[in-house]
C-alpha cells in the first residue's frame, strides 16, 4: 500500500471560514501525492498552456524543464537559467489554481543554489520540485549519450538542504532517480531510492526509457511502497494506466504532450497559410479571438474596470427586453423564457450580454417577467415586469427607464445577430438610431417590425444625407417598407430623455400598457424626431418559434 501522510485536519472548530481554510496549493499536491487513488498530472510550458491543464480537469501541473525550455527555444540543457525559468512559473502560478509540480532539473547548481530555488518556489506559490540526481548542467534522460549520475552523498545533502529552507511545512521535494536511465541497473535504483527516502524526500520519481513498463513495475514492487512512487510513461505510453494503479504508483506524470501538441498544430497551419497565402480555410478550426480574450480573463478585468474606473461620461449601457415567454415555442419554454433557450451551448440573453460585453456595453438590465427566476446569465442586473402576461414591450421598457442615462442600447431579449451590426449601431452619433435589415427575406413574416425610410438601401453611399426613420410598425404597407427593425437600437443621453418623456406621455393617455417599442418609436416620429437607419445585410436572427430556433442554431 502506498505510504499515507494526511495533512492536518483543515475543519477543525476553531478553523476560518472555508475561504479563508482553503488549502495552500503545496498542501493540494501533498494531499495528491500521499493520497492512495493514482493521480494523473499534465505538462504546461507557459500561463496559457496552465490554464488549460487546469480546464481539462487535471490537479496539478508539471512545469517540465523539456518544454519550458522548447517552448523558450532552447536546448534541455540548463540553457535557459533558473530565473527564467522561475519568470515562466510565475505567469503560470497566476494564470491557475491548481499546484504545479516544478521540473527542477538537478536544482540548477549543488545544495546552496537548490534551498535558494527551494525558497524561491515557496514564494512564489509553487507546491513542490523534483529534482534529479545528475550533474549540472542536466542532460535530457531521452538524449543519446553518458548521463553523470550526482554522488549519493552529494545529493542526499541536496535534498537536506532544500528541505531545511522551505517555507511551507506542506512544499514537497521528489528525488527523481536516474540510474535506470544510466544504465546502472536495478540495484543502484533502489540504493539511491532508500538513501534519498532516509533524508526526507516526500517522494520518488523512478524513471525510465524503457519502451514497456517492465522496469518500473519491477521497482515499484521492490520499493513496496515505502514512499509515494511517481513516474512519466513517455516511452512506455503504451502501457494500460491500470497497471500502475495495481503497482501502487501515486502519480503519472504526462510530460510534454501539450507541447508536441502545439508544434504539431502549429506546424501545419504555419505551412498551410504559407501556401495558401489565406488564412479562409483554417478560420473555423483554430480557436475563435473569443476563446483566447476568455482564456486570458478579460471578462474579469471588465468586471474590475466596473468596480475600480470612475464611470465615464459616455459609457453606454443597455436595457434588453426579456418578459415574454414565447408561446410559440410550446413545450421549450414551460419552464423558462425564451431568453434562456440554448443556441449552441449557450442561452440567447447570455450571447447577447457577451456580445454587449464584447462591444464594451458591460452595463445591462434585463426586463425580466415569465419564470423570471430561470434567468441566470453572469453580469446582468434584472429588473421584473411582474405584468407581463397583459403588457407589452414599452411597458416592459417603462420598468426599466429610471435605469436609463447616458448613452443606451435597446435590445430585444430574443435576437442573434453578428458582432459587428452592434458597432455599426455603437459608431453611429444620432440620438436615435434604429438597425433595419434591408434584406428581411421573402413576404412580410408575422410580428415583423417593417420600417420605411427616407431612402432604400444603397450599396454605395448615395450622397452624405444620412437615411431616416420616416415610419415603423405593422402599419407600414409592405409595398413602402425599406426592410424590418431588427429590435435593436440606440439612444444617447437626449435621445433617452426623449424616450423616457414618451413613455409617461403614453402611461397618461393609457396607450402604454399594450404598446411595443415599434409604437414608441412611431411617435417620436410623430413629434419630430429622425431616428437615423443603419442599414443591414440579414446577419441577425429572431427566435419566435421552433423554426426561429433552429435557425438560430444554425446560423451561429
Ligand atoms: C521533463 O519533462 O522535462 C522531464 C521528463 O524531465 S523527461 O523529459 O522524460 O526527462
Ligand atoms: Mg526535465
Amino acid at each position: 500500500m502506498k505510504v499515507v501522510q494526511m495533512p492536518p485536519d483543515v475543519a477543525e472548530a476553531s478553523d476560518p471560514p472555508n475561504d479563508v481554510r482553503r488549502r495552500s496549493k503545496a498542501s493540494q499536491f501533498r494531499q495528491l501525492l500521499t493520497a492512495p487513488e493514482l493521480d494523473f498530472i499534465m505538462e504546461a510550458h507557459d500561463g496559457v498552456s496552465a490554464r488549460i491543464v487546469e480546464e481539462a480537469g487535471f490537479p496539478a501541473i508539471w512545469a517540465s524543464g523539456l518544454t519550458i525550455s522548447t517552448a523558450l527555444g532552447v536546448r534541455d540543457r540548463n540553457e535557459a537559467s533558473w530565473t527564467q525559468v522561475i519568470d515562466v512559473l510565475d505567469f503560470m502560478a497566476d494564470a491557475t489554481s491548481i499546484p504545479i509540480l516544478l521540473d527542477g532539473d538537478t536544482g540548477y547548481g549543488d545544495f546552496n543554489n537548490f534551498r535558494r530555488l527551494v525558497r524561491k518556489l515557496c514564494q512564489r506559490d509553487i507546491a513542490a520540485v523534483c529534482v534529479e540526481d545528475k550533474t549540472f548542467p542536466k542532460t535530457n534522460s531521452f538524449v543519446d549519450g553518458p548521463q553523470a549520475l550526482a554522488e549519493v552523498g552529494e545529493f542526499c545533502g541536496k535534498i537536506k538542504a532544500g528541505k531545511d529552507s522551505q517555507l511551507d511545512s506542506e512544499f514537497s521535494i521528489i528525488a527523481r532517480i536516474e540510474a535506470l536511465i544510466a544504465g546502472r541497473g536495478m540495484d543502484e535504483a533502489l540504493r539511491r531510492a532508500e538513501a534519498y527516502h532516509a533524508t526526507g524526500a516526500d517522494g520518488i520519481l523512478i524513471h525510465s526509457k524503457e519502451s514497456t513498463a517492465d522496469e518500473v513495475m519491477a521497482f515499484a514492487s521492490e520499493w513496496a511502497g515505502r514512499c509515494p512512487l511517481v513516474i512519466v510513461p513517455t516511452m512506455y505510453y503504451a502501457t494500460p494506466t491500470e497497471n500502475f494503479r495495481k503497482a501502487d504508483i501515486s502519480l503519472v506524470i504526462w510530460a510534454n504532450h501539450n507541447l508536441r501538441a502545439s508544434i504539431t498544430a502549429m506546424r501545419d497551419i504555419s505551412r498551410h497559410i504559407f501556401q495558401e497565402q489565406s488564412v479562409t480555410a483554417v478560420e473555423g478550426s483554430v480557436a475563435s479571438l473569443r476563446d483566447v480574450f476568455r482564456l486570458a480573463g478579460n471578462s474579469e478585468l471588465a468586471e474590475a474596470e466596473k468596480r475600480y474606473l470612475p464611470v465615464s461620461g459616455d459609457s453606454c449601457r443597455a436595457v434588453v427586453l426579456a418578459a415574454s415567454r414565447g408561446s410559440a415555442l410550446a413545450d421549450l419554454t414551460e419552464d423558462k423564457p425564451k431568453c434562456m433557450l440554448d443556441v449552441r451551448g449557450e442561452p440567447i440573453l447570455a450571447r447577447l450580454a457577451r456580445a454587449l460585453g464584447d462591444a464594451g456595453v458591460q452595463d445591462v438590465t434585463v426586463v425580466c417577467g415569465y419564470k423570471h427566476e430561470a434567468v441566470d446569465v453572469p453580469r446582468i442586473r434584472k429588473v421584473i415586469n411582474p405584468e407581463f402576461d397583459s403588457t407589452g414591450e414599452a411597458a416592459s421598457l417603462a420598468r426599466a427607464v429610471e435605469d436609463m442615462s447616458g448613452t443606451t442600447i435597446v435590445s430585444y431579449g430574443d435576437i442573434v445577430f453578428r458582432s459587428y451590426i452592434l458597432d455599426l449601431l455603437l459608431k453611429c452619433d444620432a440620438d436615435i438610431a434604429v438597425v433595419v435589415d434591408a434584406h428581411p427575406g421573402e413576404g412580410a413574416r408575422r410580428g415583423m417590425d417593417l420600417a420605411c425610410c427616407s431612402r432604400a438601401h444603397a450599396r454605395q453611399n448615395l450622397d452624405d444625407v444620412p437615411v431616416t426613420l420616416e415610419s415603423i410598425g405593422q402599419e407600414v404597407a409592405e409595398e413602402s417598407a425599406h426592410g424590418e427593425w431588427i429590435g435593436l437600437a440606440k439612444f444617447s443621453a437626449r435621445g433617452v430623455d426623449l424616450l423616457r418623456a414618451e413613455i409617461a406621455a403614453m402611461s397618461d393617455d393609457e396607450t402604454l400598457s399594450q404598446a411595443g417599442l415599434p409604437n414608441v418609436l412611431q411617435r417620436l416620429v410623430a413629434h419630430g424626431e429622425k431616428p437615423r437607419v443603419v442599414y443591414v445585410m440579414g446577419d441577425w436572427l429572431d427566435v419566435n418559434d421552433a423554426f426561429g430556433l433552429a435557425n438560430a442554431r444554425n446560423f451561429m
